[in-house]
C-alpha cells in the first residue's frame, strides 16, 4: 500500500464533539499537498487515534501545545513502533526542538510555521533522510494557507476558526506569542480570508472563531505615539494596518446576517468606538478579552499595565456590550498581589461589567513566558520532583498528578487558590446567573440555547481543568459530551451551497484571466 500522511491533534480528554475545529490540523493538510493522497487527520478532542491504520513508512506529524506535549510523545512513541517517521511542530515543539527528540520518539522537529517547510519535510521523511530540526520561520501573511475544509468531518464542531492576523505588538508576561510569533502583526491577505470563510458558510457554519493573537494590533494611542515621535514612517505602517483591518471589516460585513464571529481583542479597542462599531456591522459579535485582573496591582504583576482597574475598567468593558460586542473576560487566579477576597470581588466585577462569558484560569508559568524564566530560576528549581520530573517541566508529569497551580502565593495556599477558583466559576454559571444573562438573545429558544452554551463552557473548562478529584473531571466529561451532543445542532446553519461574495468573484475571475 503506498504510504500515507497522518495528523494528529492530541488530547487527553475526548468529547466525541469540539467546540472549535484545531486549525493547524486542517492548514497542514493543506500544505501536504495531493501528491501523498490525501492526510488522514485525527482530532483526539473527538475521538481517540487507532493506531492500526499507521502502516511501516507512513509519515505522521504531531501538534503539540504544552498542555497536551506529554499525550503527544505518547502517540509518537507508539506510531514509530508501527514504523512510522514521527515529526512534531506547534508552540511546544518550538520552544523544545529536543524534547520530542528525547521522549516522543520523534525522527524530526518543525520550529515555527508549517505552512511553507512541510512539503519538505514529508518528502525527507520518504525519502528516508529526515533532518532533526527543521525551522520553518515566520511565514509572511501572504503565505498563510487557506485550510483544507473539505476534510472536515460532518456534524462534529460547533464553530470553525479562520485565522486574520498573527503576532501581537504587547508583551504580556504570562503569554508566549509575542516572542514565538513575534511582536510585528502578520495580517493575511482580506480576500483570502473571506474566500475562506465563505467555504464555511457554504458548508453551513455559521459560527466562526477568527484565531488571531490580537484582533486590534494597532490602537489609537499606537498611532498617537507614532505622531508625536514625528515618525513618519511608522505612522504610515500603522495606518496602513488599521485600514487593512476596516477593508477585512467591511467584506465580513457584506456576509449573510446569521453569521457570528468570535476573536481575541485587548481591552484598548473600547476607546476606539469607530473600531468596535465596524466589528459589529462585520457580525463579530464576542470577544475574548483579556481583563487578567481586576485591581491596579494584579495588572503590574502580569505586565499589563495598558488594561485599566475598577470602574474605569467596568466602563470600558461595557463600551464593547454597548457597540454590540459581547465579552468573554478572562481572568487569572493565583497572582502574588490576589487575596482571598480576589475571586468575590472579581465575579462582582465581572457581573458589573455586564461580561456575557467569562473564564477564570490559575496562574501557570508556560514555557517561553517571561512568568516561566522567573519563576524556574527561583522556586520552580526548589520544588520536590513529581515521579522523578522536576516541577519545572510540569507538562512531563502525568496529567493525574500534575499539580493545577504551580506558583507559590505569598499569603494563600494553592487549596484555598483552587477552591476560591471553582467557587468563582460556580458563582458566574449558577442556573439564576446564567438565565439572567440569557436576556441578551431575544426568542426563548436563543435563551435556552445560551443557557446549555454556558453549561458546556463551563463543564469542558472550567471542572475539567481545575478539579483535583479524576470522578470530578470524569463525571464533568461526560456531561460536557451529552452537552455537546444537544448543542451542536444549535450552531450549524442551513447549508448555502449558492453562497456568492465579491471576494469570491475576484478569485474566480483571477483564475479565467490566468
Ligand atoms: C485560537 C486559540 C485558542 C482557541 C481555539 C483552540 C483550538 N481548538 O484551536 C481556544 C480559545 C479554545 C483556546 C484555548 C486554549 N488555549 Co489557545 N490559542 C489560540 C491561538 C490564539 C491561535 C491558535 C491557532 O489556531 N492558530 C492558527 C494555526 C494555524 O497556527 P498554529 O496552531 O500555531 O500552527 C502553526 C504552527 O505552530 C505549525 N504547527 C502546528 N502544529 C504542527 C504540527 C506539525 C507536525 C508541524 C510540522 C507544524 C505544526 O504550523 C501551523 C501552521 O503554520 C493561540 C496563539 C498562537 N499564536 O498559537 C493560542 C495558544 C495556543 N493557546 C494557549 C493556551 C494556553 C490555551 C488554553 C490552555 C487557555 C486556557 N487557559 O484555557 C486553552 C487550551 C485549550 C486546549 N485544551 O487546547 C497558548 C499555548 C501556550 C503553550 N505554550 O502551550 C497559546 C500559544 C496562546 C498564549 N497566550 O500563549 N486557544
Ligand atoms: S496576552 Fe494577548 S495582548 Fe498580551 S501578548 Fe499575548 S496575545 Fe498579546
Amino acid at each position: 500500500m503506498r504510504p500515507r500522511v497522518h495528523l494528529v491533534n492530541p488530547s487527553n480528554v475526548s468529547f466525541g464533539v469540539a467546540v472549535i475545529t484545531p486549525r493547524w490540523l486542517y492548514v497542514l493538510a493543506a500544505a501536504t499537498g495531493t501528491e501523498w493522497g490525501d492526510p488522514i487527520l485525527v482530532d483526539e478532542s473527538l475521538d481517540l487515534i487507532d493506531f492500526s491504520t499507521i502502516q511501516p513508512g507512513d509519515v505522521v506529524g504531531i501538534g503539540i501545545h504544552t498542555g497536551n506535549a506529554l499525550r503527544g510523545y505518547d502517540i509518537g512513541r507508539q506510531a514509530q513502533e508501527q514504523g512510522a517517521w514521527v515529526v512534531y511542530g506547534g508552540i511546544h515543539a518550538t520552544l523544545f526542538p529536543d524534547e520530542p527528540h528525547r521522549y516522543g520518539a520523534a525522527h524530526a522537529v518543525v520550529r515555527g510555521d508549517g505552512d511553507v517547510i512541510w512539503q519538505t519535510v514529508v518528502r525527507d521523511c520518504f525519502a528516508s533522510r529526515p533532518q532533526r530540526v527543521y525551522e520553518g520561520g515566520r511565514v509572511t501573511g501572504e503565505d498563510f494557507l487557506p485550510a483544507r475544509w473539505d476534510l472536515l468531518p460532518a456534524g462534529r464542531y460547533m464553530w470553525a476558526s479562520v485565522q486574520t492576523v498573527r503576532g501581537c505588538p504587547k508583551h504580556c508576561s504570562f503569554c508566549s506569542v509575542w516572542r514565538t510569533d513575534g511582536q510585528e502583526p502578520r495580517q493575511r491577505t482580506v480576500d483570502r480570508v473571506i474566500r475562506e470563510i465563505v467555504e464555511l458558510r457554504r458548508l453551513g457554519f455559521r459560527f466562526i472563531a477568527l484565531a488571531d493573537d490580537n484582533f486590534y494590533p494597532v490602537t489609537l494611542d499606537d498611532l498617537a505615539q507614532a505622531k508625536r515621535r514625528s515618525d513618519p514612517a511608522r505612522l504610515h505602517e500603522l495606518e496602513a494596518l488599521r485600514a487593512e483591518r476596516f477593508a477585512l471589516m467591511a467584506q465580513l460585513a457584506q456576509l449573510p446576517d446569521d453569521m457570528v464571529f468570535y476573536t481575541q481583542i485587548t481591552m484598548e479597542a473600547a476607546e476606539d468606538p469607530a473600531f468596535l462599531d465596524a466589528m459589529h456591522r462585520a457580525h463579530i459579535h464576542g470577544a475574548l478579552v483579556g481583563v487578567e485582573a481586576v485591581t491596579k496591582e494584579g495588572l503590574k504583576d502580569v505586565y499589563k499595565g495598558f488594561n485599566l482597574a475598577g470602574d474605569e475598567l467596568v466602563a470600558r468593558l461595557r463600551a464593547f456590550r454597548r457597540h454590540g460586542v459581547h465579552v468573554l473576560g478572562s481572568f487569572i487566579f493565583g497572582l502574588p498581589s490576589d487575596r482571598s477576597g480576589t475571586f468575590e470581588a472579581t465575579v462582582a466585577l465581572a457581573e458589573k461589567a455586564q461580561l456575557t462569558f467569562a473564564q477564570f484560569v490559575l496562574l501557570t508559568p508556560f514555557p517561553g513566558t517571561l512568568d516561566f524564566e522567573k519563576w524556574a530560576a527561583n522556586e520552580g528549581g526548589q520544588a520536590e520532583p513529581i515521579d522523578g520530573v522536576p516541577i519545572t517541566q510540569h507538562w512531563l508529569i502525568p496529567a493525574e498528578k500534575r499539580p493545577n497551580l504551580f506558583t507559590r502565593h505569598p499569603t494563600m495556599s494553592f487549596e484555598d487558590i483552587r477552591v476560591g477558583t471553582q467557587g468563582a466559576w460556580d458563582r458566574f454559571y449558577s442556573w439564576p446567573a446564567v438565565w439572567k444573562r440569557s436576556r441578551v438573545v431575544e426568542s426563548l429558544k436563543a435563551r435556552l440555547a445560551f443557557v446549555l452554551v454556558s453549561k458546556l463552557y463551563r463543564q469542558m473548562y472550567a471542572n475539567t481543568g481545575i478539579a483535583t478529584d479524576s470522578a470530578r473531571v470524569a463525571r464533568s466529561a461526560r456531561r460536557a459530551r451529552w452537552i455537546g451532543r444537544a448543542c451542536r445542532r444549535l450552531f450549524m446553519g442551513r447549508p448555502m451551497p449558492e453562497l456568492q461574495h465579491p471576494a469570491c468573484e475576484t478569485a474566480a475571475l483571477g483564475l479565467m484571466s490566468r
